[in-house]
């Protein structure tokens, strides 16, 4: 069996999305998400220039070997570029094979560990009142766990309040917006918003927060300590993890679940962090890691230390992501929570898939495979447009961390 011919597909239904479709000299063809936000062209090329033509003419069952070879072969290791797109050669290698075993690709890593996986959805508005409405909808959409995030007095933009309610979008401007941040405003704000979610629903929802990298080590654990009382699911990315050993000082003040990792490419960006048991959750998605193939490595490391699995799932991981995601979900042994952003309806046309949401759970369905197709004509329809990650700012001028 050998690789016949292996692509790059740029489409953007309302969004950018990079995938890789393989084909084979058996008609069966796997197909692989390389998305990554803002920068999505580096990986397109450096997949079309550097690895595709490397994989042509190998053998699609060879897996394992053909990872080694794209993560040791290009001598310059890690990455976020480099391990997307090895992530999505990856994808669609293991959704070839299990195509080919005419299983589902949660069958071909060891069968499902769970009947549906528990996801979590996006709740935001421009102020508690607002924010704490929309925690109702989606409670009312069958939701059992839902991250909030409100607009803050004071601040003309707030971090993961989007225009629209169901659909949001960060990427927004052809360059990069820039926004303002201000510590104090928001550490005083955010503990009132869960407090009246508490108030207003009760024990039983499970309620989630992101950080989005703001604060310093000592402000994430005064954070984490005010947050105690309201019994979150987690606090995600509340520092930046460049330096793994600044969870500690978080950890040893506040007993709240900690979440990271969406920005991690591999094993090496998160292996402190969880063999100090610093975090609770991991977050690195299949398309950013390397694939299933190192995924999976990272998720058995983190079950021999009780850390469990919370991948990323925002809108700019495409439905290919998300379906592989559910497979992996399915089978792991210590997943946590799957996050789930809803595409929309043109990105759904452009990657037909078998997964489908029930009563607050995704399914991965039963296809063979991941379960995600490309429609070739539809992705056609909508070309490339450059689209930035927005910049922040402190209230002097400073840069900061978006
Ligand atoms: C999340 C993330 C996203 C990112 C986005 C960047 O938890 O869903 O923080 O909202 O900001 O994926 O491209
Ligand atoms: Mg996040």
């Amino acid at each position: 069996m050998r690789i016949d011919a292996a692509r790059v597909i740029i489409t953007s239904p309302g969004r950018n999305f990079v995938s890789v479709k393989i084909e084979t000299d058996q008609g069966v063809y796997g197909v692989g998400d390389a998305t990554l936000n803002g920068r999505e062209l580096a990986v397109a090329s450096y997949l079309q220039d550097h690895v595709l033509p490397c994989v042509v003419g190998r053998d699609p069952r060879r897996i394992e070997d053909i990872w080694q070879y794209l993560y040791r072969g290009a001598y310059w290791r890690r990455g976020p570029v480099t391990m997307s797109a090895i992530a999505a050669v990856d994808m669609a290698l293991w959704d070839i094979k299990a195509k080919m075993a005419g299983m589902p690709l949660y069958d071909l890593l060891g069968g499902k560990s769970r009947d549906g996986v528990l996801v979590y959805g996006h709740a935001n508005g421009a102020d508690i009142a607002e924010t704490v409405d929309e925690v109702g909808r989606y409670l009312g959409l069958g939701y059992k766990a839902i991250r909030a995030q409100s607009g803050i007095p004071g601040l003309a933009a707030a971090y993961g309040v989007g225009r629209g309610k169901d659909y949001y979008e960060p990427a927004d401007a052809s360059l990069p917006s820039e926004t303002v941040w201000d510590t104090r405003k928001y550490m005083q704000f955010v503990p009132g918003l869960f407090e009246k979610l508490r108030e207003t629903y009760g024990q039983a929802p499970q309620l989630l927060h992101d950080v989005h990298h703001r604060l310093t080590p000592m402000e994430a654990a005064r954070l984490g300590r005010a947050l105690e009382p309201y019994d979150l699911f987690w606090l995600e990315d509340a520092t930046p993890a460049e330096n793994q050993e600044a969870f500690r000082l978080i950890r040893e003040n506040t007993v709240i679940p900690l979440a990271v990792g969406e920005v991690f490419n591999s094993i090496w960006d998160c292996k402190d962090l969880i063999q100090n048991q610093l975090i609770d959750y991991i977050r690195v998605p299949v398309v950013r890691a390397g694939g299933i193939t190192h995924l999976r490595r990272i998720a058995d490391l983190a079950g021999l230390h009780q850390v469990r699995t919370g991948f990323h799932g925002a809108t700019d991981l495409s439905p290919v992501t998300m379906g592989a995601a559910l497979h992996f979900d399915s089978w792991v042994p210590n997943f946590g929570i799957q996050e789930y952003m809803r595409h929309t309806p043109e990105t759904d046309a452009v990657f037909p898939h078998a997964y489908y949401f029930e009563d607050g759970l995704l399914h991965p369905g039963d296809a063979p495979g991941h379960g995600v197709d490309i429609d070739e004509k539809e992705a056609a329809r909508f070309p490339y447009k450059p689209a930035y990650l927005p910049v922040t700012r402190l209230e002097d001028g400073t840069m900061w961390n978006w």
